[in-house]
């Protein structure tokens, strides 16, 4: 009896738990994101800005309240070349992947204008290694079928690509080329990780996904 009500109060006390990777580029802005996430939740918490290049991990669970009542784990990895090896030990565990974009290092935003032979042999340029590193997140077997959020992060400078051209010139000419992997839920979004401008929609949007998604990834209860 003693066991039936634990586990009954356990279950009505509990909450689901869900993980969120933050991908992209280094100097995109995952870092600066992943502050103003705890600062939205958090008032009493000052976002830090000044980042430094991230190496190893962050991590922060920030609490969601009603209607969505669950929280969300939210796992900040280092963006730099050799730190990428590191992503797909993430991928198994994870329910939705942010993958953010710094829209003032992408060029035009054109992969179409990519010349064919970019990449073999010369150093790559940002556009390119931007589509390389996409596409390889939506190839791999242990992310397959988790919704995806690409954010067109900076949108506050001047000189930033618009988001409607980054989804369309690159976002989706990723996703439905032939490295664009299996069916799954993705958006893009603009936003400014600096200004919090955007950040509560990407919320809402993850919430809604990760959810939709529980019976293929379910949440954990705590
Ligand atoms: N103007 C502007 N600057 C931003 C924005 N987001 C991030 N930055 C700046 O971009 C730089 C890199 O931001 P980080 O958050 O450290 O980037 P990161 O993606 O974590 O980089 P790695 O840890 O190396 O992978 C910092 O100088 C940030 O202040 C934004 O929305 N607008
Ligand atoms: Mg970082």
């Amino acid at each position: 009896m003693y066991h039936l009500f634990k586990s009954l109060y356990l279950h009505a006390t509990s909450k689901e738990e869900y993980s969120i990777l933050l991908l992209g580029l280094d100097n995109a802005g995952k870092t600066t994101l992943l502050e103003q996430l705890r600062a939205l939740f958090s008032p009493s918490l000052h976002p830090n800005l000044n980042t430094v290049p991230t190496v190893g991990q962050n991590v922060a669970t920030i609490e969601l309240p009603p209607p969505q009542s669950l929280y969300l784990k939210i796992w900040d990895v280092g963006g730099q070349h050799s730190l990428r090896g590191l992503w797909q030990s993430y991928y198994a565990s994870c329910h939705a992947i942010v993958f953010v974009i710094d829209s003032t290092d992408v060029g035009d935003a054109d992969i179409a204008t990519l010349s064919t032979e970019a990449g073999r042999g010369e150093e790559m340029g940002r556009l390119e290694e931007c589509r390389a590193v996409l596409e390889d997140v939506l190839q791999n077997e242990d992310a397959a079928g988790v919704p995806i959020l690409v954010l067109a992060n900076k949108q506050d400078r001047e000189d930033c690509v618009e988001v409607v051209r980054i989804k369309e010139g690159l976002v989706r000419r990723v996703f439905e080329g032939e490295k664009g992997g299996s069916v799954r839920d993705s958006r893009v979004l603009p936003c400014s990780a600096l200004t919090g401008t955007g950040v509560q929609e990407a919320v809402e949007w993850l919430c809604s996904r990760v959810k939709w998604n529980k019976e293929a990834r379910p949440p954990l209860m705590r």
